[in-house]
């Protein structure tokens, strides 16, 4: 698939819907041909908060500066950054490591970038060096990064923020309480077969998830920004338990 074809229509998403379906969870090319459908279909809010990165975007977003989607799957963010940008300069970096992903991103951004240069990169979180940031987003990244590395990339995004910048951090979290962590768990299940998926394809989604996607609380993901040195974060959005956060260096 060349840069300069049209993005192909995007499939509806039957992963996990013939039994024995359970291999752990990765985003091979699959995953990256039915993942605008997967993601409306599984993650409550995703559109209020693309939304929401278009609306940050046009706030902090300063002249001259770069913007970062750090796991940008099909560039959903960093398109919204592009739109919501005011400044011509400003540059849009997208970071994930999954090929498939990356080599339809391109495809994407291409095609329905607004005016500013967005630049795709194959590579890691852990091995891209920020700099001269006014906005960075990880939108339900963070989540599948192993849980030891994490402090560490919220103080490489720090450091690569400028003074006044801002974090967007999605995420599905854990609530405290078991019982209501039950609670939104089985309201979020109701929310996917409302959506139409069977709950064969929960489970087996489910199964493959586990130890792949690592939920933590919102008191773990403040203390974590407050440590690196964020002078505030606040929840923006929830819906069950999928929320995003914002934080200001
Ligand atoms: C959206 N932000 O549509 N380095 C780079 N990329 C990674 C890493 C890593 N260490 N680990 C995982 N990824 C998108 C949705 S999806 C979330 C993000 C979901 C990438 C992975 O390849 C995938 O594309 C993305 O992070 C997570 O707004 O599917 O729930």
């Amino acid at each position: 698939m060349s840069q300069h074809e049209k993005p192909r229509k995007t499939q509806r998403d039957e992963l996990f819907n013939s039994p024995g379906a359970t291999s752990p969870f990765c985003f091979d090319e699959q995953v990256a041909a039915v993942f605008p459908d997967m993601i409306q279909r599984s993650v409550p809010g995703y559109d209020f908060i693309i939304n929401g990165i278009e609306q940050f975007a046009e706030r902090f977003i300063t002249p001259a500066t770069n913007a970062y989607d750090l796991g940008c799957s099909l560039g959903a963010a960093a398109l919204a950054m592009s739109r919501g940008s005011q400044h011509i300069d400003t540059q849009i970096v997208g970071i994930d490591n999954s090929a498939a992903m990356v080599e339809r991103c391109r495809i994407f951004c291409e095609a329905y970038r607004h005016k500013n240069n967005i630049d795709i990169h194959c590579q890691t979180i852990q091995q891209t060096t920020l700099e001269n940031a006014s906005m960075v987003v990880l939108n339900f990244t963070l989540q599948f990064i192993e849980q030891s590395q994490r402090q560490a990339i919220i103080e490489q995004i720090y450091q690569g923020l400028n003074p006044g910048g801002v974090l967007i951090l999605s995420e599905k979290i854990l609530a405290p309480n078991p019982q209501v962590n039950q609670l939104l768990i089985d309201m979020h299940h109701d929310f996917k077969r409302a959506n139409g998926y069977s709950d064969l394809e929960i489970s087996q989604k489910r199964t493959a998830l586990e130890n792949v996607l690592i939920p933590e609380t919102l008191t773990t993901h403040h203390q974590r920004l407050a440590n690196a040195g964020f002078r505030c974060s606040e929840v923006w959005q929830q819906q069950y338990n999928f929320c995003s956060i914002l934080a200001i260096k």
